[in-house]
């Protein structure tokens, strides 16, 4: 297996893989000593992305990737602006992805070629915390889209929005998060930092294309159930202004890959309490189809300008 790893993985991921686990003697200072030989957690998640990207490679016929977008809620059909589709596959055919159990989400990824000549992976499936998958399921996709050499990972997603000025179909950048889930993608004695994980660059890239575009820190509930109107109001006092259930495991998973990550909301609903109505996942579907055209273009032209 580690023999044709090493004909297929990107070098970028080539290095990673290398300075985490392998080639390296154990050192004998650390206060967590690491038997390099045996295979550590993060050495078995990945073999599991790297075995993926193979498959993604071959499939959409695409050498390697530049930057990767997850498509939440609200997004399906932002892609579709961004360049031209050089292939689509069906995303339950690749190891270790599985087909999307949420209306909304396409279930295919594809590779498609921006205007700028950069080679984007855009993945239409996203397992949520909530399906009880595990952790490594619901990032499996980012840890992918890494070992296809991807150096931008954009996560998207539809969210309840805390601020009464974010109307429905408001799209805003993640500034921070708050993981409300109790979990990490992390395994082991893994300590990464997580200061600017939402990339201030690439923030103000988005905000160089759209100045209005505001921002908000982004709290990941476990779900599925949406928020209690006191849960929404502890998440305000916590400092949090948007609340999902997808994106926080996701972006920690790509930090510790090395990727630099930018975050966007399609607020598709005021939260609950913040609304005097109650919400469903109808109006869910209705405020991002209205905002579709809008967030495509400004989808369209961020990725451009990475
Ligand atoms: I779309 O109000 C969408 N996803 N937790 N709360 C949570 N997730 C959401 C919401 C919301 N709206």
């Amino acid at each position: 297996m580690r023999r044709r790893l090493a004909v297929w993985i990107a070098p970028n991921s080539a290095e990673k893989l290398s300075a985490r686990t392998h080639g390296r003697p154990p050192n004998p200072n650390s206060l967590y000593p690491v038997d390099m030989n045996s295979e550590s957690p993060q050495t078995r998640y990945d073999t599991d992305a790297l075995q993926a990207s193979e498959e993604i490679r071959h499939q959409t016929g695409t050498k390697s990737f530049d930057i990767a977008l997850t498509l939440g809620s609200g997004w399906a059909t932002a892609a579709e602006m961004i360049g031209e589709t050089v292939s689509e596959i069906d995303a339950s055919q690749i190891p270790g992805f599985a087909a999307s159990g949420v209306p909304g989400h396409t279930g295919t990824i594809k590779s498609i070629t921006l205007p700028n000549g950069k080679h984007a992976l855009v993945i239409g499936a996203r397992t949520h915390f909530y399906e009880d998958k595990g952790v490594r399921a619901v990032v499996h996709s980012v840890r992918a889209a890494a070992a296809c050499g991807v150096k931008v990972m954009v996560l998207t997603n539809g969210a309840g929005g805390i601020k009464e000025a974010w109307t429905p179909g408001t799209p805003v950048l993640i500034s921070d998060h708050i993981n409300l889930t109790a979990s990490s993608p992390l395994e082991g004695a893994t300590f990464i930092d997580l200061t600017d994980l939402y990339s201030k660059r690439l923030r103000d890239i988005a905000r160089s294309v759209e100045p209005t575009l505001d921002e908000g820190v982004y709290v990941q509930f476990r779900g599925p159930h949406y928020e209690t109107p006191a849960e929404v109001q502890m998440a305000k006092t916590m400092g949090g202004h948007i609340v999902g259930m997808s994106t926080a495991l996701e972006a920690i998973a790509a930090r510790e890959a090395g990727m630099e990550v930018l975050g966007l909301s399609l607020i598709t609903n005021l939260a609950a309490g913040i609304s005097p109505h109650p919400l469903s996942h109808q109006e869910v579907i209705d405020s991002g189809k209205a905002a579709e055209p809008v967030i495509s273009r400004l989808l369209a032209d961020i990725v451009a300008k990475l």
